[in-house]
C-alpha cells in the first residue's frame, strides 16, 4: 500500500456516503470513474465510498470490483439495495431492470441515481417517478444520469439563457449522430432489442438531446412530428461484447425491434421551434453531439467534439462587427471548473460522471431535490413515447405527388 492520498485525510472526518451500483459495463465503468475521483478534486459534505458492485456474472463483477476500487461484489442486486453499507444506488444496467431495482431501492431507503433513458415505457417510468416523490418525503433522492448537463460549456450556456442573453427563443437545434450500426454484420445486442433497451437511437441519444434542449431552453417540449426507421433489420446473433460498444456475432439470424434513426420536430411551450436528429448511420460522426439556439438577442452552439468551447453570437452589438466568437470554457468562474485546472486546460467527456456524482452528493446533504429527478425523467420519457406514436401514425408525412 503508498502513502495515504491527503485529501483521503482531510476527508477522514466527513460522514461516509456508501455507493452500491448495479451493472458494471460501460456505463458502469464511468460512473465508477466518477464516484472514485468526486471527493478527490471536490470538497464535499459527505465521503463517498465505493461500498459494493453488482452483476450476474460472479467472475467478472469481482474482476471489475478490483480494478476500480469497489470494496465489495455481488451477484443479486437485492442483496446489494439490502447493505447497510449502502446509501445511494446507482443503477448502469439497461432499462429493462430500472423499474423494478429502482422502487426496490427507495422502498428500501436509499437515494436513487438511474442512467438514462428512465424506463422502457412510461408506465414503468410513472412507476418510478411516484415511489420517488413518496421517497422525497422521507429525505431520499433521485436522479437521472443525463450527464451532457454537466459539462461546463453546457452549464454556461444554460447560465447565459437564464441571464436573457439570448432573449426570446426562437429556434433550437439539435442532433446526436453516431455509426457504430453501419455495418450489417454488427450484432443484434441488447441496444437493439425492444424488450431490453426500450427503443433505440431514440431512447439512447434522442433522450439525451430531448432533455438537453429543455434544459438549456428552460422550457419542455409541447409537442413532436416524427420519423423513424430502421434500416438493417436483422442481425447476426450475438455472441458476446467485447468492451465499450463492441460485441461478436455467434451465428444464425435476429430481428431488430428497435429504430435505427429518430428524426422529429418540435415546438416548445413558448412557441420556439425545434428539430431533433439521432442516428446510429451517420458515417464518421461518432459520438457527434451538436446544439445550437438562436433567439432574438443572440445565439450559442455547442459541439460535443470540441467540449471545451461554446460558440456565441451577441445580435445587440453593432452588425458591422458582430457575428459567432469562441467562448473557450476554461475559466475558473466556469461551472465545476473551481477545482480542476489551470485556464487552457481543458476537461473531457469522463467527467460529465464527476460532476454528476458531485451535484448528487450536495442535493443529498442539503436535502435539495437534484435535477434531473425521476420527475424530469419522466417528462423525457413522454416526449419518447410521443415520438413513437407520431411516428407510428406517420402524422408528418405528407407524400410528394408526382
Ligand atoms: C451509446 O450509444 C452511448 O454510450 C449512450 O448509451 C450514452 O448514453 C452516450 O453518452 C454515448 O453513447
Amino acid at each position: 500500500m503508498g502513502q495515504p492520498h491527503p485529501r483521503d485525510e482531510a476527508d477522514a472526518g466527513k460522514p461516509p456516503l456508501g455507493i452500491g451500483m448495479v451493472g458494471y459495463a460501460f456505463m458502469g465503468a464511468a460512473h465508477s470513474q466518477g464516484w472514485r475521483t468526486v471527493g478527490r478534486v471536490f470538497d464535499l459534505p459527505s465521503r463517498p465510498v465505493l461500498a459494493a458492485v453488482c452483476g450476474r456474472d460472479g467472475q467478472a463483477v469481482r474482476a471489475m470490483a478490483e480494478r476500480h476500487g469497489w470494496a465489495a461484489a455481488e451477484t443479486d442486486w437485492r442483496a446489494l439495495i439490502a447493505r447497510d453499507d449502502v446509501d445511494v444506488v446507482d443503477i448502469c444496467t439497461p432499462g429493462d431492470s430500472h423499474a423494478e431495482i429502482a422502487v426496490a431501492a427507495l422502498a428500501a431507503g436509499k437515494h436513487v441515481l438511474c442512467e438514462k433513458p428512465l424506463a422502457n415505457t412510461v408506465e414503468e417510468a410513472e412507476a418510478m417517478a411516484a415511489a420517488g416523490e413518496q421517497a422525497y418525503r422521507q429525505g431520499r433522492l433521485t436522479m437521472v444520469g443525463f450527464n451532457y448537463r454537466r459539462l461546463p460549456a453546457t452549464s454556461l450556456a444554460r447560465r447565459m439563457v437564464r441571464e436573457g442573453r439570448l432573449g426570446t427563443l426562437r429556434h433550437v437545434r439539435v442532433t446526436y449522430l453516431q455509426d457504430w450500426l453501419v455495418d450489417p454484420e454488427f450484432p443484434l445486442t441488447w441496444r437493439l432489442r425492444r424488450e431490453v433497451a426500450g427503443s433505440g437511437a431514440l431512447g439512447d441519444l434522442g433522450a439525451h438531446i430531448v432533455d438537453l434542449a429543455q434544459y438549456l431552453a428552460g422550457e419542455p417540449l409541447a409537442g413532436v412530428s416524427a420519423l423513424t426507421e430502421t434500416f438493417v433489420r436483422e442481425r447476426p446473433l450475438p455472441g458476446g461484447t467485447t468492451g465499450g460498444l463492441a460485441a461478436v456475432s455467434a451465428g444464425g439470424l435476429g430481428t431488430v425491434t428497435v429504430d435505427d434513426a429518430a428524426l422529429f420536430t418540435a415546438r416548445f411551450a413558448s412557441g420556439a421551434l425545434a428539430t431533433f436528429e439521432a442516428s446510429r448511420f451517420a458515417t464518421g460522426r461518432k459520438n457527434s453531439l451538436r446544439i445550437e439556439l438562436n433567439g432574438e438577442r443572440g445565439s450559442l452552439a455547442f459541439d460535443l467534439e470540441r467540449l471545451n468551447e461554446l460558440a456565441y453570437h451577441d445580435h445587440t452589438e453593432p452588425l458591422a462587427h458582430a457575428g459567432f466568437r469562441r467562448i473557450l470554457v476554461t475559466e475558473p468562474d466556469h461551472p465545476y471548473l473551481e477545482a480542476w485546472w489551470p485556464p487552457g486546460h481543458g476537461l473531457g467527456y469522463e467527467h460529465t460522471f464527476v460532476h454528476q456524482a458531485r451535484d448528487l452528493v450536495h442535493a443529498i446533504a442539503a436535502n435539495h431535490r437534484p435535477e434531473p429527478s425521476f420527475a424530469d425523467g419522466l417528462q423525457v420519457q413522454r416526449v419518447l413515447a410521443a415520438v413513437e406514436e407520431s411516428a407510428a401514425k406517420n402524422s408528418v408525412y405528407t407524400p410528394v405527388v408526382v
